[in-house]
């Protein structure tokens, strides 16, 4: 295969030190976007009103508040607390009822080309069926739901279906082990558990149930039915005593169902996320505030025009982005948007591009891990495809290096298209730091600005905000509406974790600079900064560096302890065999790759060691698992790998390791 990209690969641009690519937006696209530069000026002038403002504006309540923000209590916040709405009305029933039901919300596309299309008036009369048969087996407003589910329609059925009862749902990755579910159901005791026969991967049927029936067997005392839903007609073993089927109680339940208001501060889901140790963290959210953040960033940050757009966000269900961005946001907003079971490589490599030409996808967000993965399998893919229908493009997930960036909006976007990299955490539950396009000129690998209404700052040790130019902690510095009300169960460990580091502020655990023009640079997780020789090194910054070398598809850098220097750099790199680099020897890679960092970054950043390897570990979510490489690069027995998405890659980097040459 030949590289058909060499133009990425201009030298001395790639690193984010040096990174001068400025995008101004297009005058066109300007003209007609949501977003204009006084939003910054007004919410600037007063941020609460503001808010208000976007939750009387983008949800309909069924109490308006006075209320705005109490933060009496701080850091528990209480956002529009005298007003009460239904989740579940605003992102379905209203649609219906300002006549819009014929719209369609969600373009579901299967994994193995099996297809369907739901409108607003089916949503409605899905979620309205669902909510009537939860109520029949028990659940009511408070009652929490664990869904365990693929990204299938009846996921966003049953979280809305959830919504509108008032029952909190806690929606987990169904890639999770059996072990991590019970923990999670344990931990929200939840009453019911939705779950399928099973879903489709990578080409095959792949069971879910048998997760839900070993968890169970693990003691779930709280758990009274288990509803599965049919997806696959794979067998499953069944308990006549608690497992319900989709079709016999849904499917036949009245499509005619009443939401109730709640109050604004009612928990609307639970989602547990990995601490930097011990048990998951169920992160919780409740409604009001939550959903105003949701529809004002998909509408901003996105420029949606509900009645022409068609957005995907490839995320599933189980992650945060999924809730924010596939569920809340999209459907407040009225959007029309697409659903993909499947894997980006089943049955070929240009399947998202395939989709995106089907359904004239024209806004797409997606994590820079896949767009790296794409880049990998080479541009040709995408060029089969026509994607000229594309006109707004988002990143998430992690920090997006320069050279990815670039590849995303001249292969995918045709030059065309603003980039968005937008950051935030299951924490904030919404976008809070990013360009909002047709106002800002965008930077590649820079998220840049906090949104209009919220407050964020980069400060050293000692909480003190840095200069331009200089590098620290990203902290929060006022509330805002979406923000996680706590740590479900454990108020303590939600001030701990992040209102104690730095008096007043939200530490959200991520590095990050601000260039001479004050502009955030996000810099990854703070454990993943090293101390190189007093030198504070960002393993995104030399990662950028290596990538940007033509003989490299993916780098993934870790500080290793080292005797003489207190931290040293170690990284992974998976070679492009299309690129040349896969024909060189390992001592010739070493040489070249060590020199091309010291000259993209310095001396300093030169890795100590490259190692080669076919695959990094990653979890579900895509984010490497550096600890494990430091295991690797330290010597040390690798550690718990239960949270790998293919828990087989440390023993593929282990063997290639001590392969002999
Ligand atoms: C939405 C989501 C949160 C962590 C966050 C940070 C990293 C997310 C990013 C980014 C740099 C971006 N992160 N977006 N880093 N640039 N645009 O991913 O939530 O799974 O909770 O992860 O992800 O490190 O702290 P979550």
């Amino acid at each position: 295969m030949t590289d058909t990209t060499p133009e990425t690969h201009e030298p001395g641009l790639e690193n984010l030190l040096t990174e001068d690519r400025r995008f101004p937006p297009s005058p066109e696209f300007a003209a007609q976007a949501n977003a204009q530069q006084g939003l910054y000026a007004w919410a600037n002038a007063d941020r609460v009103s503001f808010w208000a403002e976007q939750a009387r504006e983008l949800l309909s309540w069924e109490t308006p508040f006075e209320e705005v923000l109490d933060w009496s209590k701080a850091p528990f916040a209480r956002w529009f607390a005298d007003g009460t709405l239904n989740a579940a009305y605003n992102a379905v029933d209203r649609h219906v009822e300002a006549g819009h039901g014929d719209r369609v919300a969600l373009h579901f596309e299967g994994e193995g080309g099996d297809s369907r299309a739901l409108t607003y008036a089916d949503l409605q009369r899905e979620v309205s069926k669902a909510a009537n048969a939860f109520t029949a087996l028990g659940v009511g407003a408070g009652d929490r739901v664990a869904i365990y589910l693929p990204l299938i329609p009846e996921a966003v059925v049953t979280m809305l279906a959830c919504a509108r009862l008032g029952a909190p749902h806690s929606v987990v990755f169904g890639g999770f082990s059996a072990e991590a579910l019970s923990t999670r159901i344990n931990d929200a005791q939840a009453k019911l558990v939705v779950t399928a026969d099973g879903g489709y991967r990578r080409g095959a049927a792949s069971a879910l149930k048998p997760a839900v029936d070993d968890a169970l067997t693990k003691g779930t005392p709280s758990v009274e039915h288990v509803l599965v839903v049919k997806r696959t007609g794979q067998d499953v073993a069944w308990n006549d005593d608690v497992d319900v089927w989709w079709s016999d109680v849904v499917d036949q339940a009245s499509d005619q169902h009443t939401p109730v208001a709640f109050e604004a501060e009612h928990p609307l889901f639970i989602l547990y996320t990995s601490g930097t140790t011990g048990k998951p963290k169920g992160i919780f959210h409740t409604t009001g505030g939550y959903l105003a953040q949701a529809a004002f960033t998909h509408r901003n940050v996105f420029d949606l025009k509900p009645e022409t757009d068609v957005y995907w966000c490839t995320a599933d269900v189980g992650w945060i982005t999924g809730h924010t961005y596939v569920v809340y946001g999209p459907l407040i907003n009225g959007a029309t948007q697409v659903i993909y079971e499947g894997t980006p490589d089943t049955p070929h490599r240009g399947r998202w591009w395939e989709i995106v030409e089907k359904y004239k996808v024209t806004i797409l967000y997606t994590a820079p891990t896949a767009i790296r993965t794409c880049m990998k399998w080479g541009s040709e893919i995408p060029a089969k495809f026509d994607l000229s229908s594309l006109r707004v493009l988002g990143s998430v997930g992690e920090p997006i290096n320069p050279e990815a960036w670039m590849w995303y909006r001249r292969v995918i976007g045709g030059d065309r298209t603003p980039v968005v990299d937008t950051w935030w955490q299951t924490e904030t539950g919404a976008i809070m730091i990013s360009p909002l396009p047709g106002v800002t000129e965008t930077k590649p690998g820079s998220a840049q600005v906090p949104l209009p209404g919220i407050a964020a700052d980069v400060v050293d040790d000692e909480a003190n905000p840095v200069p331009d130019g200089g590098g620290g902690y990203l902290v929060l510095t006022e509330p805002w509406p979406s923000m996680l009300r706590g740590i479900w169960g454990d108020p303590d460990r939600y001030v701990d974790t992040y209102w104690s580091r730095f008096k007043g502020l939200y530490f959200a655990g991520d590095g990050a600079k601000k260039d001479a023009d004050g502009d955030i640079w996000l810099l990854g997780r703070v454990d993943d900064v090293m101390n190189v020789s007093g030198h504070r090194l960002s393993t995104t910054e030399i990662e950028s560096a290596l990538v940007s070398h033509p003989w490299v598809a993916e780098a993934a850098v870790v500080g290793a302890a080292d005797d003489t220097t207190g931290q040293a750099v170690v990284a992974f790199v998976i070679l492009r065999g299309d690129a040349g680099g896969g024909d060189q020897e390992a001592d010739a890679v070493q040489t070249e790759l060590r020199n091309h960092v010291a000259k993209e970054i310095g001396a300093i950043a030169k890795p100590r060691q490259i190692l080669v390897v076919a695959e990094l570990p990653k979890t579900r979510s895509g984010k490497i698992m550096r600890r494990l490489l430091r295991d690797v690069a330290e010597n040390r027995t690798v550690g718990d790998a239960t949270t790998l998405a293919d828990s087989s890659v440390m023993d593929l980097i282990a063997q290639g390791l001590s392969a002999p040459g």
